[in-house]
């Protein structure tokens, strides 16, 4: 066979090949592929075989991966990519202790965010965007999905969305958009939140016929949006033909992880604080739980998701950087990997699910990206790394020796001496 590229001599390739999210007690069987090799031709792979094998194919160009760890690209399902400004101030009140919440109330947090995401030009807005997709892609990132939710009126999040559309033309990860203009209260709407999530509903028909977002999602919060409000906001979004998300039980437990198996949601996202009915209820869905153990580390919580209690109980889940301004400054990945490891408990196994097949499935891509496998798209990461359980091991670091997007090279490790 006549291939492009073939990467051979691959010490551990773990392709993560299934035809829907892993659940429960199966995250933790991981199928791995030593002394392998991949072909790719144009954006795909159409060849897997052991390196023993490659007198088979012919090849352009040959990497080899020199016994390292191969792995599909990393999935980031959960990002507040867009966003003006920075919150570096902050961080001072929250060492005094100020709850996240109470320096929100107060017109900091997300809306200090709103006003500088209101001031920026779209052209910076698309600049910040690409430095920090970037710097995910040299984390070994290759799918994006990226929030709105710093505008809070309708110019601003339309901003926001279409900054997100001239990014998608522009860099070669791909993008998966979601509209979040339900993040918080606007001050001129304090007294009508409601008046407010009208407003933002206003806004589907023009989202989905321009394809500016494929989900909407909501923070569901004490102080932000009550577990009513969402529910009524979320059936207009699946009425006018979205899949929705939530930002459910992140800070205070309203119920949020039911709410999103109610609505029959993609993903349901934080779940640092679910009752043990909501995990019990996730389990038994298709809900994909997205958790973010970044933001309680960041947030200083002792309290962290209970993702053994939810993979035990047979739920879907998936972790993600939650990469924001205010409660998760890293696009670093592999970090979450470790925080997973470490304040999770999850195994080397299950989180490896966690940051591929089921990232996809909780975006919409299980299609496409979180594998590697003959007929999907080359999107393939090779490690500074023997095995895979040395990235969430070795911890704070970046690891990725090279990342190929659609059977390009995108990224190399530069050697320094
Ligand atoms: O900007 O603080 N939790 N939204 C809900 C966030 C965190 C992002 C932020
Ligand atoms: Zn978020």
């Amino acid at each position: 066979m006549q291939v492009d590229t073939l990467i051979t001599n691959i010490g551990q390739l773990l392709p993560m090949d299934h035809n829907g999210p892993v659940k429960g007690i199966a995250m933790n069987e991981l199928t791995v592929w030593e002394n392998a090799a991949v072909g790719i031709k144009k954006d795909q792979v159409v060849w897997i075989g052991s390196t023993d094998e490659t007198d088979q194919v012919t090849a352009n160009h040959v990497i080899d991966a020199g016994g390292k760890l191969v792995s599909p690209g990393l999935v980031e399902p959960h990002t507040h990519l867009v966003f003006g400004g920075s919150r570096e101030r902050e961080m001072a009140l929250k060492q005094k202790g100020v709850p996240y919440l109470e320096i929100l109330q107060k017109g900091g947090g997300i809306l200090s965010t709103v006003k500088a995401t209101q001031k920026a030009t779209h052209e910076e807005l698309v600049d910040k965007a690409l430095f920090h997709l970037d710097r995910m892609a040299m984390h070994g990132i290759t799918t994006v999905e990226a929030k709105s939710g710093y505008g809070l009126d309708r110019e601003t999040e339309r901003k926001q969305l279409e900054v997100v559309k001239e990014v998608k033309g522009k860099h070669p990860l791909d993008i998966v958009s979601t509209f979040l203009g339900a993040h918080a209260i606007p001050p001129e709407f304090k007294q009508d939140p409601e008046a407010f999530l009208d407003q933002m509903a206003d806004m589907f028909d023009e989202i989905k016929e321009e394809k500016l977002a494929e989900f909407v999602d909501i923070f569901t919060e004490t102080g932000v949006f009550t577990v009513e409000q969402s529910r009524r906001y979320l059936q207009k979004a699946k009425d006018r033909g979205f899949r929705v998300k939530m930002h459910a039980d992140e800070i205070d437990p309203l119920g949020g992880t039911e709410l999103a198996v109610e609505m029959g949601a993609i993903s349901g996202d934080h779940l640092a604080v679910s009752s043990d009915e909501g995990i019990n209820r996730l389990a038994n869905s298709d809900t994909i739980g997205v958790i973010l153990p970044g933001t309680s580390f960041y947030l200083g919580k002792d309290t962290y998701a209970r993702a053994r209690k939810m993979i035990d109980a047979g739920a879907a889940v998936s972790i993600s950087t939650d990469f924001n301004p205010g409660s998760c400054v890293t696009e670093n990945l592999q970090l979450i990997m470790s925080i997973a490891a470490l304040k999770l408990n999850m195994s080397p196994e299950e989180i490896w699910h966690a940051v591929t097949v089921n990232a996809a499935h909780a975006i919409g891509r299980g299609d496409e990206a979180g594998s590697i496998a003959i007929g999907r798209k080359a999107d393939i990461v090779i490690w500074d790394a023997p095995n895979y359980m040395y990235i969430p091991y070795h911890y704070g670091v970046n690891h990725v020796n090279t990342v190929i997007k659609n059977g390009n090279v995108l990224y190399q490790r530069q050697e320094i001496r």
